[in-house]
């Protein structure tokens, strides 16, 4: 028996895919009751020759070919994360801006990743550096930790030559359901790459002026379907709004007060049409 697992070690070694599954008995103590040696992690992520290319202007895309391999003897089966990050101000830590998924990576191969970055519409301008990173939360247990970031790339964030414009329209409301057919446009010269921008609806009682008075019915998004909806020029995309909590209001008339990009998230040619006024009469 004792014989069988030394055999089986000695057969496999370095040159074997999936040794360490052999001897993957998770009790610290051997067959013949002496202490195993520590783990032997026979894989190792690194990422190299990755590469970034682009404008670096605000809410651009910048092109990216990322680069990783397995240098190890061993599978990796478990799944770990590249991502990238952008730190526009040393003073605190860098911002993620996004992660790809890899189910496993066989021994000895690597993987070439050809993506892009978005560079967030609200970063601060000047000297940047995008960092690229493989198993940053060291999910992957590696013979070498220390390779798994690529030498951060220095670049200059410029401001947007074409900016987006936000505004948002109201097709119907539907007085029975309470429910507003929204349509949020961008009429800008720039396009929104996937970025996160919202929106507001409040209800106003008295005047078509927003103040601290008036009821806020909804906050929406760009998000579905796991990602963040790109607009480019002229395009606009369209949400059925339910405005529950209206149902409570009583019947008279009243103005809606659209507000999109509430946040300001998004740099735009025209920020002072982001809001729009829409007037609504319920009755009983
Ligand atoms: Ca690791
Ligand atoms: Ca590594
Ligand atoms: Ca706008
Ligand atoms: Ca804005």
């Amino acid at each position: 028996m004792i014989m069988g697992v030394i055999s089986i070690f000695g057969v496999c070694t370095f040159s074997c895919g999936n040794s360490s599954q052999l001897l993957g008995d998770s009790s610290p103590i051997n067959y013949d009751g002496s202490l195993k040696a520590a783990p032997i992690n026979f894989s190792n992520l690194r990422i190299f020759a990755t590469t970034v290319t682009g404008n670096y202007e605000r809410g651009s895309l910048v092109d990216s070919i990322i680069k990783i391999e397995n240098q190890g003897s061993s599978t990796i089966n478990d799944s770990f994360y590249i991502s990238a990050y952008l730190n526009s101000d040393s003073s605190i830590s860098s911002k993620w801006l996004k992660s790809w998924k890899v189910n496993e990576l066989n021994a000895k191969s690597f993987l070439q990743l050809s993506t892009q970055v978005t560079i967030p519409s609200n970063t601060k301008l000047g000297q940047a550096t995008i960092e690229f990173w493989v198993d940053k939360s060291n999910k992957i247990l590696e013979f070498n930790e220390a390779d798994n970031q690529v030498t951060p790339f220095n670049i200059n964030i410029v401001t947007r030559s074409q900016s987006p414009d936000l505004y948002a329209s109201v097709n119907n409301f539907n007085e029975s359901l309470r429910s507003l057919d929204l349509k949020i446009h961008n009429v800008g010269t720039g396009v929104i790459n996937s970025e996160v921008f919202l929106y507001k609806v409040y209800l106003s009682l008295n005047d078509t002026v927003l103040d601290a008075t008036d009821i806020l019915l909804y906050s929406g998004d760009n998000y579905s379907n796991g990602s963040y909806i790109s607009l480019g020029q002229n395009v606009y995309f369209q949400e059925e709004v339910s405005l529950f909590s209206f149902t409570m209001t009583a019947p008279g008339d009243y103005h809606l007060i659209i507000v999109t990009d509430s946040s300001d998230h998004i740099i735009e040619d025209n920020e002072s049409n982001n809001q729009t006024v829409f007037f609504i009469k319920t009755v009983p």
